[in-house]
Formats: C-alpha cells, sequence, structure tokens
C-alpha cells in the first residue's frame, strides 16, 4: 500500500483521542476529526479542532446521534478510531459507539475500526469484579457488533497510561508523587506495564495498515516498562533522592475500603477500586503470555523509540 488510508478519528479532543490525532498527522496521513454540533459554548475543544485543521486535519461536522451525517463521516475514510470517553464516566457512551459502528456497517467501505479500549483486555476480564466490570461488559458487547457485522478491526491493550498510573507511584485520587507515605498494594511485587500516553498512540496509527494487526488485539507492553510497584516507587525514590514511608495494604483491607465511597456521588472510584485490584493484586496485566493469534506491538514495531518511565517521571521532579 503506498497511498496512505484516510483516518477519521472519533473522540478527537479527548484525552487519548487528541494524542491519536496528532499521531495521525505525524504519521503522514489524511487526518479527519469528528468535530460534534453539541461543542457549544466549549471553547478549549473549539480551539483544539481549530488547532488540529492547522496542522493539516480536516474538521468532519456531525452528531453520534445523526444517521445519515455520521455515514457522510465514514463514508470519507478508510480507517475509523474511536476514542470515546469510557462507559463508567458517562454512562451512555457505550451505546454512543454501537450508533457508530451501524454508521460504519452502512457505509460499508471501512477498511478497518478500532474501537475505544485502550486498557485492560475485556476478553480476559470475564472475571472482574462489579462494579468495575462494567467497563468490560460494555466493550465486550461492542466487540460482539463489530464482530457480527464483520467489520475489519484491531482491538488495541494499551495496559495502564503513564500519567494516570505512574508519578502517583499507582496511588488513587492523586496524580502527583506523594511526598511521605506511599500505601503499597499487598507486597509490592506484582507486575503491571505502564504506557506512555503519546506511544500508545503511536502504535495505534502504527497498526491501522498493517494486515498483521488486522481482526487481531494488539498488547502494548515496552520491556522496560514492565514494572512492579516497587520498581515505580524505587525509582522515584533514586530520581528524587527521597525515601518514603510504606504502608503495607492487604487485598482484603483494600477490597474493603469500597465500603468508604459513596457509589452514587463517587462511582468512578468504586470501578478504580477494582481495576486496581486486578491490576496489583491480581497481575491481570501480566499473567497471561501473548496467544497464537494475537501479537505485541513493541515487537511489530521496534522502530518506535518508546519513553520510559525513569524519563516520564523525570519532569515531575
Ligand atoms: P475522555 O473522557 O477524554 O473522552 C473522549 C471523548 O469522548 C470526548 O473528547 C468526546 O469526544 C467523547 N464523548 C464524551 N461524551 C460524549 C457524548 N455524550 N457524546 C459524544 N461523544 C462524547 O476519554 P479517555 O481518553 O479518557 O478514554 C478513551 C478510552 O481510553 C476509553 O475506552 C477508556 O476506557 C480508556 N482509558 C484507558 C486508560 C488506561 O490507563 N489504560 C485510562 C483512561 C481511559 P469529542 O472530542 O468529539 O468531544
Ligand atoms: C482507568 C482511576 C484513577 C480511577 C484501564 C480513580 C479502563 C482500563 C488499565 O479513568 O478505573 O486516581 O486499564 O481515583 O481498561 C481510571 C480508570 C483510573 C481513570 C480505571 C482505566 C484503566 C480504564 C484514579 C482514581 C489516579
Amino acid at each position: 500500500m503506498d497511498e496512505k488510508s484516510r483516518v477519521l478519528v472519533v473522540g478527537g479532543t479527548g484525552y487519548i483521542g487528541r494524542r491519536i490525532v496528532r499521531a495521525s498527522l505525524a504519521q503522514g496521513h489524511p487526518t479527519l476529526v469528528l468535530m460534534r454540533p453539541e461543542i457549544g459554548l466549549d471553547i478549549d475543544k473549539l480551539q483544539m479542532l481549530l488547532s488540529f485543521k492547522k496542522q493539516g486535519a480536516r474538521l468532519v461536522e456531525a452528531s453520534i446521534d445523526d444517521h445519515p451525517g455520521l455515514v457522510a463521516a465514514v463514508a470519507q475514510a478508510d480507517v475509523v478510531i474511536s476514542a470515546m470517553s469510557g462507559s463508567h464516566i458517562r454512562s451512555h457512551n457505550l451505546l454512543l459507539q454501537h450508533k457508530l459502528v451501524e454508521a460504519i456497517k452502512e457505509a460499508g467501505n471501512v477498511k478497518r475500526f478500532i474501537p475505544s479500549e485502550f486498557g485492560m483486555d475485556p476478553l480476559r476480564m470475564r472475571h472482574a469484579l462489579e462494579p468495575g466490570n462494567i467497563t468490560f461488559v460494555e466493550k465486550m458487547d461492542l466487540r460482539r457488533a463489530i464482530e457480527e457485522a464483520n467489520i475489519p478491526h484491531t482491538y488495541i491493550s494499551a495496559n495502564c497510561f503513564a500519567a494516570i498510573f505512574c508519578p502517583n507511584l499507582c496511588q488513587m485520587r492523586t496524580l502527583l508523587p506523594p511526598k511521605e507515605k506511599v500505601h503499597v498494594y499487598g507486597d509490592g511485587n506484582i507486575k503491571a506495564i505502564f504506557v506512555d500516553e503519546d506511544d500508545v498512540a503511536t502504535y495505534t496509527i502504527k497498526s491501522i495498515d498493517d494486515p498483521r494487526t488486522l481482526n487481531k488485539t494488539i498488547y502494548l507492553r515496552p520491556q522496560e516498562n514492565i514494572l512492579t510497584q516497587n520498581d515505580v516507587i524505587a525509582k522515584w525514590e533514586k530520581l528524587s533522592g527521597k525515601v518514603l514511608e510504606k504502608i503495607y495494604i492487604t487485598a482484603d483491607e483494600f477490597l474493603a475500603s469500597m465500603k468508604d465511597i459513596h457509589a452514587d456521588t463517587d462511582f468512578a472510584n468504586q470501578v478504580g477500586v477494582t481495576h486496581y485490584y486486578h491490576i496489583f493484586y491480581e497481575g491481570c496485566l501480566t499473567n497471561f503470555e501473548i496467544g497464537e493469534d494475537e501479537a505485541e506491538a513493541t515487537m511489530l514495531y521496534p522502530e518506535v523509540q518508546y519513553t520510559s518511565m525513569d524519563e516520564y517521571m523525570k519532569i515531575y521532579l
């Protein structure tokens, strides 16, 4: 393929979506970004869209609720990437992605669809605890619709976004490094995987024209960034020159902490507790081998110079 595929990004102003737009432009793809009329007075969103246009993207106007408009948008692209927000943030968003699948089905021209996954592999999370299981149930439901419609696809399992999980030393409810004490999950020796968000976007765009990733799950496992919580803490202690007090939390204590969280007003933290449990007590990101019918991004694209967590955390000093 010598012509670069045309990419449509849905959710392009979001946390991971904006990086996917930039990576698509950087890798030379004609890039379309959905601009929703619901933008209203959100001036930051508008200015981000305009900055994409300045960088060469084309803005395509349509609402997710406007089926003909969405079909027309999708019809202009070879590849559609959804980066719509997680369902536990706004509970109707997965239904919105089903509308996107309907539009892709009708347009009939899309050579690859990347649904909004970018985290733990929902297929491997069928045992997940409530209420966090909603993330995986809904992502699997969307997969079913994609596969039933025979839409060519790639699922990206991006593991832990660095800014959310690493500089805070895997602590919840903060994004900053702790100054005195750190809560350690169990003995702190379960391996997790951390990925710079720009690298998530780079690998995602690398995969879209690749026959090796067709109808497969691609795991992002940068070797240097497969780290235990203790590894992450030690890296920060070395960078900062300070030793932190460690408070060890058993799995039962951690799960019991959910009772202190108000389910109605703080659903995201309830969901978060169960997700953190699976990652840091169970080891769900690393307790399996990548199968025959799957692939790993750093092996597919060894030319990408990914960011190590030492480098990533330096900026927090
Ligand atoms: P955001 O919360 O930043 O939202 C992304 C976009 O979703 C928004 O910019 C908006 O698109 C769109 N959106 C939100 N609400 C609506 C609505 N009502 N109607 C239409 N569109 C809407 O998403 P994230 O980047 O945080 O999440 C993207 C994916 O990444 C999710 O699947 C999530 O589960 C996963 N994730 C993974 C993490 C990890 O550590 N691995 C961490 C966080 C998320 P627009 O630009 O058009 O306004
Ligand atoms: C990130 C979070 C961080 C929750 C995934 C509460 C889907 C995934 C690694 O949105 O619940 O403090 O895989 O107080 O597949 C949230 C979710 C993490 C952020 C997890 C996520 C990760 C979603 C918090 C907090 C830092």
